[in-house]
C-alpha cells in the first residue's frame, strides 16, 4: 500500500477552512485509491512559485518530512505544472510527487467498466501524461500499458515514448467517435421520452436512489466514484407516464477537465 503526505496551499484568495475541507476530501480520494495518509502539510503563500508551487526551501522541507514519515508519495491538492513535476522528480528522487488530478485519474482508471468509459479515461490519462513524460516518471506509466518503463532510459527513449503516446491519443479519439455514433443510433428510438438524471456529489447516494426507484442493481459503495458509467433505466411514474432515469458520475471539487 502506498503511504502519502498531503500538501495544501493557502493563498490570500482562499479561506483556510476551505483548504482544510479540500484536504479532507483529498484524503478520501487517497483512501479510495488505496493510499494511506500519514500526514498533512499546509503552507500560506502570497503567490505560486513557478518552480515548485511552494518555495524551494519549503519544497525541500516537504520532501524531508515525507522521508521522516516513511511516505513514498507526496500529493499536492492543486494541479502541478509539467515543469513543477519535473523539478520535484529531481528533488525527491525515490519519492513520487503527484497532484489531485493524477489521483482522480488513477481512481477513474480502476473504476471504468464499459468500453466508452475505458476509452475516455485512457484518453484523459494520455493527455495528462504527454507533457509530463520524464525519465523519472513512474506513477502513471504503470497503467499506460505498452509505453514501457522509464527507469534508466535516455532522452531518445522519451522522444519515442512521446510519439507513441501521441499516436495512442489519435487512435483513442477515433475509437471514441465510433463508440459515440454507435450509442447515438441505439438511443434514437428513445428520442420522445422524458429524461431524468440523478446528479450530485460523489458518494451522495445517487446509485442507491437509482436502485430503489428502478429495482436495478448498479454498484453502490461507500467510496468516491463508485459509479463511472452512466446507466439508463425506464421508470414508471404511474400507469400512463414513464421517464428514462440516468445514474451519473458524481462531482468533486477540482475535477480535472
Ligand atoms: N446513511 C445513509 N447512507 C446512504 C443513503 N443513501 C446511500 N447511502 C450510502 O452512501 C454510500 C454511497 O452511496 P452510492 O449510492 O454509491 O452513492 P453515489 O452517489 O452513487 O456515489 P458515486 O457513484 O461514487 O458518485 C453507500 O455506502 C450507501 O449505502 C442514505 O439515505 N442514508
Ligand atoms: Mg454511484
Amino acid at each position: 500500500m502506498d503511504k502519502a503526505l498531503l500538501v495544501g496551499i493557502i493563498l490570500p484568495s482562499i479561506d483556510e477552512v476551505d483548504v482544510n475541507n479540500h484536504l479532507d476530501e483529498l484524503e478520501m480520494l487517497a483512501k479510495t485509491a488505496n493510499v494511506e495518509t500519514l500526514g498533512v502539510i499546509t503552507q500560506k503563500l502570497h503567490s505560486i512559485n513557478p518552480a515548485f508551487y511552494i518555495g524551494k526551501g519549503k519544497a525541500q522541507q516537504v520532501i524531508n518530512q515525507a522521508k521522516l514519515l516513511n511516505a513514498n508519495v507526496v500529493i499536492f491538492d492543486d494541479e502541478l505544472s509539467p515543469a513543477q513535476i519535473k523539478n520535484y522528480h529531481k528533488l525527491a528522487k525515490k519519492i513520487k510527487v503527484i497532484d489531485r488530478s493524477a489521483l482522480i485519474l488513477d481512481i477513474f482508471k480502476k473504476r471504468a467498466k464499459t468500453r466508452e468509459a475505458k476509452t475516455q479515461v485512457e484518453l484523459a490519462l494520455c493527455q495528462y501524461l504527454l507533457p509530463r513524460l520524464t525519465r523519472q516518471w513512474t506513477h502513471l506509466e504503470r497503467q499506460m500499458g505498452g509505453v514501457g518503463t522509464r527507469a534508466g532510459m535516455g532522452e531518445t527513449q522519451i522522444e519515442i515514448d512521446r510519439r507513441l503516446v501521441r499516436e495512442k491519443i489519435s487512435k483513442l479519439k477515433i475509437e471514441l467517435k465510433k463508440i459515440e455514433s454507435e450509442r447515438k443510433t441505439q438511443s434514437q428510438n428513445r428520442g420522445k421520452e422524458f429524461r431524468v438524471a440523478l446528479v450530485g456529489y460523489t458518494n451522495a447516494g445517487k446509485s442507491t436512489l437509482f436502485n430503489s426507484l428502478t429495482g436495478n442493481k448498479v454498484y453502490v459503495e461507500n467510496q468516491l466514484f463508485a459509479t463511472l458509467d452512466t446507466t439508463v433505466r425506464k421508470l414508471k411514474l404511474n400507469k400512463k407516464h414513464q421517464v428514462l432515469l440516468s445514474d451519473t458520475v458524481g462531482f468533486i471539487r477540482k475535477l480535472p477537465p
